[in-house]
């Protein structure tokens, strides 16, 4: 049997559809974009511009263009309107990810994933219950080894493993969204608190010290010595790359150029500084030319109040004009190098310059 137009088209579909969907758990998923590495950002542009071309397509031509024979209705399958709603969720909830204020990104960032969790889902029932189960051509309700039938099981399988793999990363985008807007674990409402390890390291400010080894000068700061240091405020729109921003959002900390000069830190010796957090994984590095344009903080607290431990309780660093993963939490320890040091996420293929809009126009 040679496959009619419409299944033609149809597979069509579900390849463009597939790619777009693999791209889009590379970049959800940590492991994944891991795996990537420096093709990361090509990940993304084949997921953005793909899911934007493929959505228009389907949106702007409709029944010419979509598996969708209007004019022989009898022929088109149910599930095409499902799947065309689930594309055109996707493909608003995507829009809403790229562009627009704050608010619709943050909305977007859970509708999108959501869909996107749920369309998979409906399309591993979708393999399973319309392609008919049989062995040999007269015996219903069996299990045809025909290489289409095989293919939908195995596709159906591979689609529904990385759906379980990033169900704990979907839970804590949720989550952290929408349970009381963060206030379980006493974020600052939109924001979102990610964490790389477990949990969110619970630091006793009693014992807690933040060590800065100037070459020659290694000094130990305790809580309290350091919230007797000259502060500075800064009022800043906190953007996380992966599209959530909270706008307004007020830092108070130190000015970390001036603190490091006046602890005898020479730039041009050492034009490195690099950060660790106390969570044991998650590190930063910043440039003696990123420090001096983009005026860091040390921080210790947002919004007139003492960071939460979500958000890297005692002390966190706050860089204005660069992307969230450059404001490293549960900050300890800060080191001095020739040559740089990758940080967590440039390790994993983020853009070491950080600023704002480096980022595929985001
Ligand atoms: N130690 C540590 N710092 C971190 C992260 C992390 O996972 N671990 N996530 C970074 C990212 S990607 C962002 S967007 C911000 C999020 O800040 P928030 O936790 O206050 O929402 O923290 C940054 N600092
Ligand atoms: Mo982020």
């Amino acid at each position: 049997m040679s496959m009619s137009p419409f299944y033609r088209r149809h597979w069509r579909h579900a390849a463009i559809l597939g790619l777009i969907v693999l791209t889009g758990f590379g970049l959800f998923l940590p492991e994944w974009r891991k795996a990537a590495g420096n093709h990361f950002a090509l990940v993304q542009t084949i997921h953005e511009w793909g899911g934007l071309f493929y959505g228009l397509a389907v949106l702007g031509l409709g029944g010419m263009f979509y598996p969708w024979p209007t004019k022989s209705p009898a022929k088109s399958p149910g599930f095409t309107r499902w799947a065309y709603f689930f594309i055109v969720m996707l493909f608003i909830s995507g829009v809403g990810l790229l562009i627009g204020p704050s608010w619709t990104r943050s909305i977007a960032t859970v509708t999108h994933a959501i869909f996107a969790f749920v369309f998979v889902g409906w399309v591993v029932w979708h393999l399973v219950a319309h392609i008919p189960i049989r062995i040999g051509k007269k015996k219903p309700f069996t299990l045809s080894l025909a290489r289409r039938h095989f293919l939908g099981w195995v596709i159906g399988t591979a689609a529904t493993l990385p759906v379980l793999w990033s169900l704990p990363s979907l839970a804590k985008v949720v989550s952290g969204r929408t349970i009381q807007q963060g206030e379980v674990q006493g974020a600052l409402p939109g924001f979102v608190p990610y964490t790389v390890t477990n949990g969110y390291p619970a630091i006793d400010p009693a014992t807690y010290h933040l060590e800065v080894n100037v070459p020659g000068n290694s000094i130990r700061l305790s809580y309290e010595q350091f919230k007797a240091l000259p502060m500075i405020e800064r009022k800043i729109n906190f953007q996380c790359v992966t599209g959530w921003a909270v706008d307004g959002v007020s830092f108070l900390g130190v000015d970390l150029e001036k603190f490091l000069l006046s602890k005898g830190w020479d730039p041009k010796e050492k034009p490195w500084v690099l950060f660790y957090s106390a969570d044991g994984v998650y590190t930063e590095s910043l440039s003696a030319e990123q420090i001096h344009q983009y005026q860091p903080l040390i921080a210790w607290q947002i919004d007139h109040r003492p960071l939460p431990q979500s958000q890297g309780f005692p002390l966190r660093l706050l860089v204005p004009g660069m992307y969230g993963y450059k404001s490293i939490k549960w900050l300890y320890k800060i080191d001095f190098a020739d040559q740089d040091v990758l940080g967590y996420w440039e390790q994993r293929g983020y853009p070491e310059n950080a600023y704002l809009g480096s980022y595929n126009g985001l």
